[in-house]
């Protein structure tokens, strides 16, 4: 199933002007953003891709759901409808809804890190690893090596590495380990999946060792439509059953609704022990609000299960994946540098390759996205020196092995021919490539620096 011949299967109901603007005006308003594409003005932007969280077009079914918002502070029918969804495509018998999910992060970070435990997971994300750390924990990175390489064409370049696995709970015992942190798919990676075979391996590996598995579902229904394209023995089956097979071989989950649950705001936490729920429930008391709204309106949590409903269904993922491997296969034959093979949410532009004269002090990826800015109005996010911050021992920049930028590409929202607009505009960046000069830091926030660094322009 190669999703040849796919279409959007929707129509627009409603639609936003975008913005356009003047060369000169984009420079200004990038000087005034510290060269930050996180400080730029929507207003100031005509395509956005800085992320797919949050962006995403509701539906006509999910806005009308937000008009059935029940806003009783405690037991709003709305979550109960949330629960059901939630049980039906991810399988987990307590739902604790979140504000997003960072929230449903900070949860699970409490509930299982005790100071000096290890967590070992298939690449960092920016947020997980920040709660894992600010709960005592240290993260350990055991993805398989070709994830590291943008030119490895590894269909699951999102699985963990089993041996690496091994000898970390050798090295530093399984009592120290309380949850094997496993995403699907790997955002930092370019978006690229993890098998069926590798999570059962994982399973049995963890579970033998008494170590829970915890899932970033954050695109797990992106990840069950890669399983269904490349895994032997899945062609046949749904995307909404390979989400369930997922989800079952793990004990809980965190969630961004933002993404594949096409909402503007929601997270939730999906477990299957009734105490650790119970513990859960308990702390989201404290920190997000009652455990039947967790930081939500009722017509979130509404949204958030009318989104759920129609994120599992295989011709709205074909249409997303396939979109985005459009835009993909579009620069490739421009010949600029992506990650490869595409991945689920966005396109990733290697800025090491493009950019080869600049160190990583420079932050390649950074100038990158505001050049790509500069050249048309399209924004983008780093993903990599400053991205990945400062080792907390050290103090020093983390340096990992991949500076890219991401075009995140929001579901249902932009039509090809806008993506074909973007793709024009990196390669005239591209054409220019030799001229761009690097970037220095100029104001460096404590954590999660890459959201409101400033930066100024270097002349070389
Ligand atoms: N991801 C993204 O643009 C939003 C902010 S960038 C830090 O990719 C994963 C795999 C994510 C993610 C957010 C979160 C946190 C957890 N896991 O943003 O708190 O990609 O809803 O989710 C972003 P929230």
């Amino acid at each position: 199933m190669d999703g040849g011949g796919w279409f959007e299967p929707y129509r627009i109901k409603v639609v936003e002007r975008i913005p356009v603007t003047t060369a000169r005006e984009r420079r200004k308003a990038l000087d005034e953003a510290g060269w930050n594409t996180f400080l730029l003005r929507s207003d100031q932007v005509t395509i956005d891709l800085l992320t797919d969280s949050g962006t995403s077009a509701m539906s006509d079914r999910q806005w009308a759901g937000m008009m059935l918002g029940d806003e009783a502070y405690a037991g709003s029918r709305n979550f109960y409808h949330l629960e059901d969804a939630v049980r039906s495509a991810y399988g987990y018998r307590y739902v604790v809804p979140t504000h997003q999910g960072r929230g449903a992060e900070h949860i699970v970070s409490r509930m299982l890190i005790h100071p000096g435990d290890v967590i070992a997971g298939n690449m960092y994300f920016t947020t997980t690893r920040l709660h894992q750390e600010l709960a005592g924990g240290t993260f350990r990175d055991v993805i398989v090596e070709e994830a590291h390489d943008p030119d490895s064409t590894h269909p699951f370049k999102g699985n963990i590495d089993l041996g690496k696995l091994e000898r970390l709970i050798g090295e530093v015992g399984a009592e120290r380990m309380p949850y094997v942190s496993v995403a699907a798919t790997v955002n930092m990676a370019g978006g690229q999946p993890i098998s069926m075979e590798n999570l059962r391996a994982v399973r049995e590996l963890t579970g033998a060792a008494g170590i829970l598995v915890v899932l970033d579902a954050t695109r797990a229904v992106e990840n069950a439509w890669f399983v269904k394209e490349r895994e032997p023995g899945y062609a046949e089956r749904s995307v909404a059953e390979i989400l369930r097979e997922t989800c079952d071989l793990t004990d809980l989950c965190t969630m961004s609704g933002k993404k594949d649950s096409l909402v503007n705001i929601g997270g939730f936490l999906g477990l299957n022990d009734p105490d650790l729920a119970e513990e859960a429930r308990n702390l989201c008391v404290v920190y997000e609000g009652l455990h039947t709204y967790g930081g939500l309106a009722g017509r979130d949590l509404e949204a958030m299960a009318r989104g759920i409903e129609e994120s599992v269904d295989d011709d709205h993922v074909r249409a997303r994946i396939m979109q985005v491997r459009e835009l993909g296969d579009r620069l490739i034959e421009d010949g600029i540098p992506v990650v490869r093979p595409i991945g689920g949410h966005a396109v990733f532009v290697d800025a090491a390759r493009f950019l080869p004269h600049l160190p990583q002090e420079r932050f390649p990826a950074q100038r990158l996205a505001a050049e790509i800015y500069l050249e048309a109005g399209t924004r983008t996010m780093e993903r990599g020196i400053v991205s990945a911050g400062r080792d907390p021992e050290t103090g020093e920049h983390r340096r990992p092995r991949l500076e890219l930028v991401r075009l995140a590409i929001p579901r249902r929202v932009y039509t090809s021919r806008q993506l074909g607009m973007v793709a024009a505009s990196v390669a005239r960046v591209f054409d220019r490539r030799d001229e761009v000069p690097g970037l220095e830091m100029a104001f460096e926030p404590a954590y999660l620096r890459f959201f409101q660094a400033r930066f100024r322009p270097l002349d070389r």
